[in-house]
């Protein structure tokens, strides 16, 4: 499911430094000719698309980016520093536009593709380049130009990785509620969620990981029971399904394998992707029943079990731990082109 992630920063490029005026000083030499240099050119600011960022939430913290001024000319004919231009490290698929007039300046696609956003300012000329037949000692010089400044809005489109999947009431928007700062209805009652939510999850490395709750799935969804299973076009394209089983259940083992058919019966890949099972409510259960239903779990299929309380965020950290590690496998990349067998 698409979601977009936004962000509002400042940019502002480097002022360029002044030329100055000067003359030669040197001796034997009475009346040397101008020699003030010019001012260095401000740094710009730059915007580069990078593979290591997948959303735009190291945004919420820095919004001011500012590249560093150009230096004063000096005498002798030498030329101010140039002021450093100031990189910012943007996801692949950033659209950039102008805060106040709205025109996209530029979609950062590719890897490494860049943009300037604000352009240093050139550096002003000294008074060694206005000498001239008609004025020998010229006695002055430009000041250097100001940088751009620009406000920006950042748009990235972005793709659920995670699709998080159960029976209703299994905790899945407890769930996303407790990872993320996604706050989805919960009730204790089946179908609170109506309309699927998105949860962006911090890695420890920094980047966020996009999740998505969707409503509950139960029997005959595919023909139209509960809220149907429409609504699983939303997580087609997640790489991974994190299956919640509420273990306070009549029956989780079955609860579990009800889902499984609808995946089935739903088809497009979904019967077919990476799952990792996480058994919720365990504060609520005694050891026994856990420990029963994850034996039963382990003769149905090979995925990861894990024992979890969405309430107590007991477990949560290994589950994420195992989920991080998942997603860096490329392998599940979802590909674009990829035909589904029809289940
Ligand atoms: N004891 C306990 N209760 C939980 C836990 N996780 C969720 N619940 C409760 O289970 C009920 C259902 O939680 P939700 O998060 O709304 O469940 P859901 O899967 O999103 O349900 P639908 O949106 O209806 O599909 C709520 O009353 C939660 O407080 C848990 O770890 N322990
Ligand atoms: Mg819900």
């Amino acid at each position: 499911m698409q979601f977009i992630d936004r962000a509002f920063i400042e940019v502002e490029a480097g002022n360029g430094g002044d030329g100055i005026v000067a003359f030669r000083r040197e001796k034997y030499v009475p009346a040397g000719g101008p020699a003030g240099g010019n001012g260095g050119n401000g740094g710009s600011v730059i915007l580069t698309a990078v593979e290591h960022l997948q959303t735009l939430l190291d945004f919420q913290y820095a919004r001011r980016f500012k590249a560093s001024d150009g230096r004063r000319g000096g005498p002798n004919n030498c030329t101010g520093a140039s002021g450093d231009d100031r990189i910012i490290e943007v996801p692949c698929g950033t659209m950039v536009y102008d805060e106040e007039t709205h025109e996209l300046l530029g979609d950062l696609v590719e890897i490494g593709q860049t943009l300037i956003v604000a352009k240093g300012g050139k550096g002003g000329l000294g008074n060694k380049h206005f000498l001239s037949n008609r004025n020998r000692a010229p006695e002055y010089a430009l000041p250097g130009l100001s940088g751009e400044k620009r406000f920006l809005l950042l748009e990235l489109k972005l793709l659920a990785e995670v699709g998080i999947i159960g029976l209703p009431n299994a905790g899945k928007s407890t769930f996303i509620a407790a990872v993320s700062s996604a706050r989805p209805k919960i009730a204790d009652y089946p179908f609170t969620t109506l309309v699927p939510n998105l949860g962006v999850v911090r890695k420890p490395t920094g980047d966020g990981v996009v999740f998505a709750d969707i409503p509950g799935l139960i029997a005959n969804a595919h023909s139209g029971v509960g809220l149907g299973h429409d609504f699983l076009r939303h997580i087609e394209r997640t790489r991974l399904l994190l299956h919640l089983i509420d273990l306070t259940a009549m029956d989780p083992i079955e609860n579990y394998l009800t889902i499984q058919e609808e995946l089935k019966a739903y088809g497009r890949g979904l019967p077919y992707r990476k799952q990792i099972i996480a058994l919720n409510k365990c504060d609520a259960v005694d050891i026994e029943i856990e420990n029963f239903v994850i034996n039963e779990l382990k003769q149905l299929t090979s995925s990861q079990i894990f024992t979890i309380s969405a309430v107590t965020r007991f477990g949560l950290d290994p589950l994420l731990q195992t989920i991080w590690h998942i997603l860096s496998n490329s392998n599940l990349h979802f590909k674009e082109d990829e035909v589904w067998p029809e289940v």
